[in-house]
């Protein structure tokens, strides 16, 4: 089966605790391998544009100003049917319906607040890649 890449971020809820490495370990123990990472503290124009698809949601708000709320780290994740091989180790988007095993389930403190961010799909995964990462950031 083909490598597939997908894109991650490790939300502020995560970095505040300091528990970035326990995310990394979930990801890791999935068969994902992290290409490419940065840390970063998203403007507002940056979390807006990343989150444009949610504009007209009665949560955006909210969630640009969590995401802006403390550091993230942006990552590329690589391995077979990566993105939804993560989906799956992220758990649904409220932990409270998150399934055993999974990081949102074991790390997440809200629906908003929910420690990770995984591509859906393999098209909005390249998009997103292209939204914070040159081509020669990742090492694959
Ligand atoms: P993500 O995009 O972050 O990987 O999460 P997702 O696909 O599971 O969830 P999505 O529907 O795309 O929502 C994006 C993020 O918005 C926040 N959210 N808050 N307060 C709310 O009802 C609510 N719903 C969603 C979450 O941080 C979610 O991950
Ligand atoms: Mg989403």
């Amino acid at each position: 089966m083909a490598l597939e890449r997908t894109f991650s971020i490790i939300k502020p809820d995560a970095t505040r605790r300091n528990i970035t490495g326990k995310v990394l370990s979930y990801i890791e123990a999935a068969g994902l391998r992290v290409v490419a990472q940065k840390r970063l503290h998203l403007t507002k124009e940056q979390a807006e544009g990343f989150y444009a698809v949610h504009k007209e949601r009665p949560f955006f708000n909210d969630l640009v100003a969590f995401m802006i709320s403390g550091p993230v780290v942006v990552q590329v994740l690589e391995g077979e049917n990566a993105v939804a091989t993560y989906r799956e180790v992220m758990g649904a988007t409220n932990p409270a319906n998150a399934a055993e095993g999974t990081i949102r389930k074991d790390l997440a403190e809200s629906i908003e607040a929910n420690s990770v961010h995984g591509s859906d799909a393999p098209e909005t995964a390249a998009q997103e890649i292209a939204y914070f990462f040159k081509d020669e950031e990742i090492v694959g």
